[in-house]
């Protein structure tokens, strides 16, 4: 039986390097772990597709057809489930997006998965082998706080040459934070922890020195973390992670980070006012460490790529100024700004619809890029093109050499780093001129059973639409 597995990209992060396509960012896991996980059945054939590195091949001879969907992609992936429907073959959907809004997702499918998928993946397969295939799946919640028997992800199965960071790795699963506007703590209301010796085993299978591991929170924990990075040091490896800014308060950490292999580290400092941050609930980032945190890190040797969100409720027309300014005093190796996007299912969702400040249900357009509420202290425009003048402006030369002044042999990593973004930045502007592989999504390509319109996007309790002013 021939499973074709998509990862719908929204033109985010990949580029075309001599005809071929690379994403900027690390593989994700998502694919590679359905795949290790359907594998047990030998009579199954995979192919992956993640569409930052490749083109659906939308003739495939599938029997089946799963595809994983973020909010951001969700009208992409809808496009392409009723592509294969069409063609008639079963589509299963699975991912974040599905598991905060189910019944939107079933529109679009045969089969949903809601949650993780280790037990309920193996299952659909096999019902769909004899015929059986059911409506829904859910994965129930673990049973304690440890996530066993994740097998080691088909990394052979996915165009490592597409990636700049092709090996990734899960330790944890979940957040023990609730960051108003934050998906993971929605979906994942646990924080699990893999056994020790099941990471190694995957950090072992890779074929390369490199690897990250992009679970949101995995230091947390510190017991685990110490024991995990411990059990790293004989490997000789380098990798990279996400963390919180909290990860510099603890020596004993730090130093085993260092011990360990780490290079590099992406960490979530959202703002630079304290009041945005405790509003959030990220109340646990103290502006006032932000200096010392850098200090340190660099101290390690660990190169910093700092987020920073633009259009919290305290912002307002000045915080773009202030931030690239703080950004460039702290030196952040490798910096990215958002815009505040309330993912459905969050708290943030439910305060700003209560709110009216909702302007649009296009999931589309909820890739973190465009404005998609109505801000508090500026105008949409305003936000929208602060946000543009706050990449520009940290990613040129002179800037992007000043911060990296005193890197030493990070300094190639981090200029690469800064290309990429600089890069981005021209991307930006570009957004709304995009057109992805299938062609624009209208009425049209979505056949009989129509991709949802605004209206039926819409929340029913919600305000009517607010036009976009630039859009
Ligand atoms: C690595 C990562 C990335 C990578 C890879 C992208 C990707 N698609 O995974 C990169 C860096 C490219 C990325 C980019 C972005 N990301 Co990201 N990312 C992650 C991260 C940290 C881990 C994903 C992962 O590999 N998980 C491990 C795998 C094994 O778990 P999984 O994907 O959930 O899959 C399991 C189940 O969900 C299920 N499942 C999933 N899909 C399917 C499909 C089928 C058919 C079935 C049966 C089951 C199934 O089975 C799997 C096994 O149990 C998650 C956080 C998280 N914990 O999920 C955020 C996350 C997915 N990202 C998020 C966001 C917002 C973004 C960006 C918009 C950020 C930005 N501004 O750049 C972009 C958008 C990318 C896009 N194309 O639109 C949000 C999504 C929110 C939402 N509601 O959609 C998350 C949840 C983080 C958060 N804090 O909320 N991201
Ligand atoms: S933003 Fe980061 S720290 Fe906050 S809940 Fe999400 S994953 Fe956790």
């Amino acid at each position: 039986m021939k499973v074709l597995l998509i990862m719908p990209d929204a033109n985010m992060h990949k580029f075309w390097v001599f005809g071929r396509l690379k994403s900027a960012r690390e593989a994700p896991l998502t694919l590679t772990t359905l795949a290790a996980i359907g594998s047990q059945d030998p009579d199954i054939e995979f192919r992956l597709v993640d569409e930052s590195v490749d083109c659906v091949p939308l003739d495939y001879p599938a029997d089946l057809v799963g595809i994983s969907v973020l909010t951001g992609t969700s009208r992409r992936a809808y496009a392409l489930a009723d592509h294969f429907q069409r063609r008639g073959i079963p589509v299963v959907l699975g991912g974040v997006h599905v598991s905060i809004l189910p019944d939107e997702a079933a529109r679009y499918a045969d089969a949903i998965v809601i949650g993780m998928a280790e037990q309920t993946w193996p299952r659909l397969l096999r019902d769909f082998q004899v015929g059986k295939m059911a409506p829904v799946y859910r994965e129930e919640p673990a049973d304690g706080d440890v996530a066993c028997g994740i097998p080691t992800p088909r990394y052979d199965l996915q165009r490592n040459s597409g990636y700049v960071m092709p090996y990734t790795v899960m330790a944890t699963r979940g957040c023990a934070h609730t960051c108003d506007f934050c998906t993971v703590p929605v979906v994942w209301k646990q924080y699990l922890r893999r056994p020790i010796a099941d990471v190694i085993r995957d950090v072992k299978a890779i074929p390369s020195r490199r690897f990250c591991i992009n679970d949101v929170s995995p230091f947390d924990d510190a017991d685990y973390a110490k024991e995990l990075l411990h059990a790293l040091i004989p490997l000789k490896k380098k990798w990279g992670a996400l963390a919180t800014t909290r990860i510099a308060s603890d020596p004993e950490l730090l130093d085993l980070l260092v011990r360990s292999g780490c290079r590099y580290l992406l960490l979530g400092f959202e703002s630079i006012s304290q009041r945005s941050l405790n509003r959030i609930y990220k109340g646990f980032n103290t502006k006032e460490d932000y200096g010392e945190v850098m200090r340190r890190l660099h101290q390690a040797h660990i190169v910093v790529q700092g987020c920073f969100v633009f259009g919290f409720d305290e912002d307002d027309k000045d915080i773009f100024a202030a931030t690239v300014e703080e950004v460039q005093r702290l030196k952040i190796d490798i910096p990215r700004y958002s815009l505040y996007t309330p993912y459905p299912g969050t708290i943030l969702f439910q305060r700003l619809q209560q709110e009216g400040r909702i302007l649009t249900y296009d999931w589309g357009s909820y890739d973190t890029m465009h404005v998609v509420i109505q801000p508090k202290r500026m105008t949409p425009v305003e936000l929208y093109e602060g946000f543009r003048w706050a990449y520009r402006e940290t990613f040129r030369w002179k800037n992007i050499l000043r911060r990296s002044a005193g890197r030493g042999t990070r300094l190639p990593i981090v200029l690469i780093g800064n290309m990429v973004y600089r890069k981005f930045t021209r991307r930006i502007d570009m957004l709304k001129g995009f057109e992805l592989p299938l062609g624009p999504l209208t009425d049209a390509d979505a056949g009989d059973r129509g991709l949802m319109d605004e209206a039926e996007q819409r929340p029913p309790t919600s305000r009517a639409k607010r036009p976009v002013p630039w859009a």
